[in-house]
C-alpha cells in the first residue's frame, strides 16, 4: 500500500515543524524561533491510527519572496510534486491568507492538490479527522492486476549481478513476491542462467513469467511463446503512474534521430553503478538504435522546469516514490508535449517486444 504524503506549508515561524512534532509526538524537526531553522524538507514516515501509513514532509518556509524565490524555496515546491494532500500553514496574527500563501494556493491547485488550511487554535486530532476525511484515497490495486488468480504458478526471473544489493532482494520483487503469496498463487524463482533448469522442474508451463526488465530478451528467447511474459518495472510502471501514456510515449523511440535529447528522470539519487540501466545500459541502447543522441539524467527532485528541450522523457521505475509523483510528472510532459515513457516499457519496445508483454 502506497503511504500518504501529507506536506506542510506556510511561512517561516508559522508552526509547521511544531506541528509534525506534535503530530508525530516526538521531536521531528528542529524547532526554533529563529526564521529559516528547517531549510530542507525534512520527511517522517508515520502510521497514523486515522490516515494509515503515511510520509509528513515539514518544507522550508515561504517568505516574502514568494514561492518562486530561492534555492531553498525551489526544493520546497518540488515537494508539491509528490503530495497527495496539502497542509497549509499561515502568520499566528494573518487574517487574510498572506501573498506568499495566496501564491502557494494557486500552485496547489494549479496542480490538482487537495489541501487543508490549519490554524494554532486548531486541535492536532481535529486536524486528523480533517485529513482522514479529505485524503486521496487510491483503491487498493494488485500490482499484478488481473495477470494472476489464486492457484497461478508464477517464475520470477531476478539476475542477482553486481547491481543487485547484496544478501538481499529488491523491494519490487519482494513486494511482488508477497503479493502473490497474499493472492494464493504459487510462486517460483530463478536468475536468467537457470531459467532451463526452472522451467523444466515445473510440471506444467507457469501461468506467467515476470522477469527483471534488463533480461527481458534473453527470457523472451528462453520461454515458449504462448507462456504470458510480463516484468517487475512493468508491473510497477502500471501501479505507479500510467501504463497507457507510458506504452503511448515509447512510440517516439522509433523516430529518435541523430542529435535528439533524451531526459532520464530517477525519482531518488541513488548511487549508480557500472550497470546502471537509467545511466548505462539505456543510452547505450538508444545511440545503438538512434545514433549520436545526447542523454540528460535528472535525479532526485531535479526534474527540469523546462522540458521543451526533449524529444522524449525516460521515467525510472520510481521503486521508492510514489504514484503522485510520476502522474504530476506524465502531467508536466503532456503540458510540455514531450512524450514520456518508463524503463521498462522502454527496453521492451528497443527490444522490439512490446507487443510481447502482458499488461496488469
Ligand atoms: N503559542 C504557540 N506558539 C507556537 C505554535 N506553533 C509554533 N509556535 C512557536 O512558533 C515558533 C516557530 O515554530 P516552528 O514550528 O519552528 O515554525 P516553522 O518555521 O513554521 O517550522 C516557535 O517558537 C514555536 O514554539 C502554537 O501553536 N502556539
Ligand atoms: S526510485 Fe528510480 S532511480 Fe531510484 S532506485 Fe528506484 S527505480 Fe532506481
Ligand atoms: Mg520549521
Amino acid at each position: 500500500m502506497e503511504r500518504l504524503h501529507i506536506a506542510f506549508f506556510g511561512p517561516t515561524n508559522s508552526g509547521k515543524s511544531t506541528l509534525v512534532n506534535a503530530i508525530c509526538g516526538q521531536e521531528v524537526s528542529l524547532v526554533s524561533a529563529v526564521p529559516g531553522t528547517t531549510t530542507d524538507p525534512v520527511r517522517k514516515t508515520v502510521e497514523l491510527p486515522e490516515l494509515g501509513p503515511c510520509v509528513l514532509i515539514d518544507t522550508a518556509g515561504l517568505d516574502d519572496t514568494g514561492i518562486l524565490g530561492s534555492e531553498r524555496e525551489r526544493r520546497s515546491r518540488a515537494v508539491i510534486d509528490e503530495t497527495d494532500i496539502a497542509v497549509v500553514l499561515d502568520a499566528p496574527d494573518a487574517t487574510v491568507p498572506s501573498g506568499p500563501v495566496r501564491d502557494l494556493i494557486a500552485t496547489l491547485d494549479a496542480a490538482g492538490v487537495p489541501y487543508l488550511i490549519h490554524r494554532r487554535e486548531d486541535s492536532v486530532p481535529a486536524l486528523l479527522q480533517r485529513l482522514a476525511a479529505a485524503a486521496p484515497r487510491e483503491a487498493e490495486r494488485f500490482l499484478t492486476g488481473g495477470l494472476v488468480h489464486a492457484g497461478s504458478s508464477v517464475l520470477l526471473v531476478m539476475p542477482q549481478d553486481s547491481e543487485a544489493p547484496k544478501g538481499r532482494l529488491i523491494l519490487p520483487q519482494v513486494q511482488v513476491l508477497r503479493e502473490l503469496l497474499d493472492r494464493g498463487c504459487v510462486p517460483h524463482s530463478c536468475t536468467p542462467d537457470s531459467l532451463q533448469d526452472a522451467l523444466q522442474s515445473l510440471a506444467r508451463l507457469p501461468d506467467l513469467v515476470i522477469t527483471d526488465s534488463q533480461v527481458f530478451g534473453l527470457v523472451e528467447r528462453s520461454i515458449p511463446r504462448e507462456c504470458p511474459l510480463t516484468s517487475f518495472s512493468v508491473l510497477l510502471a502500471a501501479a505507479k503512474g500510467d501504463i497507457h501514456a507510458f506504452v503511448e510515449g515509447a512510440g517516439a523511440i522509433a523516430a529518435l534521430k541523430p542529435g535528439d535529447r533524451v531526459l532520464i528522470a530517477e525519482a531518488c539519487t541513488h548511487v549508480p553503478d557500472t550497470e546502471d540501466i537509467g545511466r548505462v545500459k539505456i543510452p547505450a541502447l538508444l545511440r545503438k538504435r538512434a545514433g549520436d543522441i545526447s542523454v540528460d539524467i535528472a535525479a532526485g527532485n531535479d526534474f527540469p522546469e523546462d522540458l521543451s528541450p526533449y524529444s522524449l522523457i525516460i521515467h525510472c521505475g520510481a521503486c521508492v516514490a510514489n504514484a503522485r509523483l510520476v502522474r504530476s510528472r506524465i502531467r508536466k510532459a503532456r503540458l510540455a508535449g514531450v512524450p514520456i515513457t518508463n524503463y521498462g516499457i522502454a527496453i521492451a519496445a528497443l527490444q522490439g517486444i512490446l507487443s510481447r508483454i502482458s499488461l496488469p
